[in-house]
């Protein structure tokens, strides 16, 4: 029957390719001997995770050799090396990337078929690196393997939250979270360094002693800890260069206190360590829109100060002349997390190496590039000035110092300018701007996306774009498409390498080349039968977890990312509660089945994105156990989206749902990885998805809705009138209505009643800010022209062929070569 047939064309592959017999056998070997020495146990005895933890050393331990060298090799070019600043480094799980990186795959795989060992299993007990919220923090780790991968000298700094980001649970549709002590069972893949801490300081006051006739400026009284470097080899793909990620672990200076403690108060004699170790303790979990709490101005502080400490102990154990400082070093800070690394660097080079202002300024200034990552006001971060005075004296007194130099040369431009340098200010009404300190510190400016970067030039930096212009540069996001591509979906990869090589792994340009086979019938049905593969796989994954049955081959329609009002999930949701009554109005309503699969964390304290959780899962409920739907429709979610789960769920996507409100995503990440596993992108004309729109053509992309410079439109006309479109269109109105009487949740009709109002009246300022009502019927619209699309298979495949094949483009190595040619300059060190 066809699913057999589907299936013997997707497992039809070429023969195994010969493994090397020494290299098995010494891996059967060398993981044997990690379980005797690690745990006295054999493979019989052993656990899933014992075994997990035997083969990663086994495994670390070639990648320590090669880390070895690579960092010989760098202390002995002393070349210019390139430090990349992010609160947030969303790793995922590292030994399956590894074994990809090392080339080890296929002896590790037959290495565990002849010792028995399920290596699926193997991979499911690493524990996610969750260091990150979502976009800007998967970003960074992406950009981390394409450094390597390239040749460039790149490493990461940030911190080692002992807490990733929380575990969601459903308990009655409703989010729970559920904290993540991912450290618990140990970290194979760091190193401590406990030898090698930097010495962080709080409070105080700042002095100024004369010494041999010069000043110089000390802290007194301050709190100090200590940040502990916690290295992370970075392996690139058949690459020598092996980069470092540094992650900063806080302890106290005093493990405890014994004097208190032979008092026999004992809670107190912990109290300072207490105090310190909460600095790394917890990821705050909220994605594009900072927490303004103390401890997260500390945890900021805490790892620009340690890394930047470093990275000038390191440059000047080089024997390097401080003047060459910003030859030798350029510093990213990713979003502005990282500012306070300016004032940093500004108080090293003048308190510690003695340089006065004007020297330290132009050095820190031609040293610090700086990446925005959202436009949404909520998320531009701002500290009360009060608060960064009594934590960080001697910072504020620099940054006071940045602000009044800044303001008067903006003085000479605008005399008289009050409220235009008001608006520029660093520090204004009371607040520290941390995007001004970043452009007025950094000689580099860049957006993530060409659209997004018009916006900052138009509208968010528009001032500081009319004073430096050169200053600004779009540079488009991109993800690892060994990870996405080659990892996550090996069949694909392997069709793929078929018909092209293999030179795409290392050059994703050349993934153009697969365009010729869009109208092979051959090729188009493998692809169709690796997709229905996936698909299958992740059924039973579903059925196993949620006890719902759903089709593969149905339409695997899919909305996975955090979840924010801008990002449309409600939307989504509309369109489904549209079709459900469709079906029910007309049980004969022609329509290919389709799966609407959901992933997203929802911020703790955002209410209306926990309520859209709900939503999905009282939708979920009622449709998939109403038997008129015929199983035309499923709904679910998926509990705790992360990146390994991402790594399952995009290979066995056929539509990939990207329709934020034009104008609100910077670019979008995940975008780029579904098309690059063929998936037909739904989406509005917002962030990369212009730029896919481009490369794909709009033939293989079904784009609707408004544009970004409509909603400005509307925004600054203010004569967007929802209601009226609630009046109007009866679908729209059913669907509206269905959310608070009764039709969703009997028993709580109210439940919803706050995403209603929100559309219809708004809470405070405009009702329906997103769109929702404006969008929803070109959306069902475009969602109807898929729908019939799927059924041509020599149309769908052949687009899904092209998306594929224009997918290179959105690769980080693409996004790396251009910030090495418009900012960093490193040089490449390839093979
Ligand atoms: C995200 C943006 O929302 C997303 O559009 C972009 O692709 C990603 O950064 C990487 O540039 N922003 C965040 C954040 O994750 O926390 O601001």
């Amino acid at each position: 029957d066809t699913k057999e047939a589907k299936k013997a064309v997707a497992t039809k592959e070429k023969e195994v390719p010969q493994v090397d017999r020494v290299l098995v056998n010494q891996i059967k070997e060398n993981v044997e001997m990690k379980l005797q020495t690690l745990y006295a146990r054999t493979l019989k005895t052993a656990s899933d995770g014992q075994i997990y933890k035997a083969m990663s050393m086994a495994l670390r331990d070639r990648v320590m050799e090669k880390w070895a060298y690579s960092k010989e090799q760098e202390n002995e070019t002393n070349g210019r090396q390139l430090y990349y600043l992010s609160m947030e480094f969303l790793m995922g799980r590292l030994f399956g990337n590894n074994l990809m990186n090392l080339g080890l795959e296929a002896p590790v795989m037959q290495a565990c078929q002849e010792l028995g060992i399920d290596l699926e299993k193997v991979r499911n007990s690493e524990p996610d690196a969750g260091l990150g919220n979502g976009g800007l923090g998967r970003l960074a780790a992406c950009f981390l393997d394409s450094l390597a991968t390239l040749g460039m000298e790149g490493h990461g700094n940030g911190i080692r939250y002992e807490y990733g980001l929380f575990k969601q649970k459903i308990v009655n549709g409703f989010q729970v979270e559920v904290p993540d002590p991912w450290l618990e069972d140990g970290n194979v893949w760091e190193v401590a360094k406990p030898e090698e801490p930097e010495i962080i300081c709080f409070g105080g006051k700042v002095e100024r002693k004369i010494k041999n006739g010069k000043e110089y400026v000390m802290l007194e009284d301050a709190q100090c800890v200590k940040a502990i470097p916690y290295d992370v080899p970075v392996l690139g793909y058949d690459s020598e260069v092996v980069n470092t990620l540094r992650l900063w672990g806080a302890r106290a200076l005093k493990p405890m206190d014994m004097g208190l403690f032979g008092q026999g108060r004992y809670v107190d004699s912990l109290a300072e360590k207490e105090l310190a170790e909460v600095i790394s303790k917890v990821l705050y979990p909220e994605d594009n829109h900072p927490e303004g709490k103390a401890l997260r101005l500390k945890q900021q502080y805490f790892f620009v100060s340690a890394s930047i400490q470093s990275i000038h102990r390191k440059f000047k154990d080089a024997g390097n002349n401080i003047f060459d400082f910003h030859k030798k070093v350029v510093v990213h800070v990713n979003d502005t997390h990282p500012a306070l690394a300016i004032p940093e660097l500004m108080r090293i080079l003048m308190d510690k190496e003695g340089l006065d202002w004007e020297d330290a300024w132009s050095i820190t200034r031609q040293t610090f590039a700086y990446t925005n990552h959202t436009i949404l006001e909520e998320a531009l971060e701002r500290w009360p000035e009060e608060m960064l005075r009594n934590l960080l004296p001697r910072i504020y007194e620099i940054v006071y110092e940045i602000n009044e130099n800044f303001c008067k040369d903006l003085w000479k431009l605008h005399p008289g300018g009050w409220d235009h340098i008001a608006r520029m200010a660093i520090i204004s009404y009371g607040e520290v701007h941390m995007a001004r300190l970043c452009i007025a510190g950094s000689f580099s400016v860049n957006g993530v996306a060409k659209l997004h970067t018009d916006i900052l030039k138009r509208e968010v930096f528009k001032d500081f774009y009319q004073v430096e212009p050169q200053k600004f540069k779009a540079i488009t996001n991109g993800v690892t498409h060994r990870r996405f591509l080659l990892k996550a979906n090996p069949k694909l990869a392997h069709l793929i390498t078929e018909h092209i090589g293999d030179g795409w792994i290392k050059h994703p340009g050349e993934l153009t080349h697969f365009k010729e086979q869009a109208d092979n019938k051959d090729v188009q049905e493998r692809l169709a039968a690796i997709r229905h593969e996936n698909k299958a796989k992740l059924a039973d994954h579903i059925f196993h977890k949620y006890a719902i049955t759903v089709d593969p081959d149905s339409i695997f329609d899919v909305h996975v990312k955090r979840l924010h009002e801008y990002k449309r999930q409600l939307l989504n949701v509309m369109h489904i509660m549209f079709l459900y009554n469709k079906v029910l109005d007309n049980p004969d309503f022609p329509m290919h089945p389709r799966t609407f699969i959901f992933g997203a964390k929802a911020a703790p304290g955002y209410h209306n994105a926990k309520m859209i959780i709900k939503l999905i899962h009282a939708l979920a409920k009622k449709v998939n156990n109403d038997p008129r739907v015929k199983d035309k429709i499923k709904v679910v979610f998926m509990e705790n989206y992360r990146v390994s789960l991402a790594e399952r769920i995009i290979p066995a996507s056929d539509v990939s749902e990207q329709i934020s409100t034009a104008g609100k995503e910077a670019s979008g990440t995940g975008n780029m990885k579904f098309m690059l596993n063929g998936a037909l992108t739904i989406g509005t004309l917002d962030g990369a998805n212009v730029e896919m729109k481009e490369a794909v053509g709009t033939d293989n992309i079904y784009i609707f809705g408004l544009t970004a410079e409509e909603v400005s439109n509307y925004y600054q006309l203010g004569h967007y009138r929802p209601y009226e479109l609630y009046q109007r269109q009866p679908e729209l109105r059913q669907v509206l209505d269905q959310l608070v009487n009764g039709f969703l949740e009997e028993e709580h009709p109210d439940m919803f009643q706050g995403l209603y109002n929100g559309l219809l009246y708004g809470h405070y300022g405009m009702a329906d800010p997103y769109f929702l009502l404006k969008d929803f019927e070109p959306y069902c619209q475009a969602q109807t022209r898929l729908g019939l699309e799927y059924k041509k298979p020599e149309i769908w495949w052949k687009k899904a062929i092209l998306n594929i094949s224009h997918a290179g483009e959105f690769s980080s190595d693409r996004t790396i070569r251009d910030y090495n040619e418009q900012v960093w300059h490193l040089p490449i060190y390839s093979k």
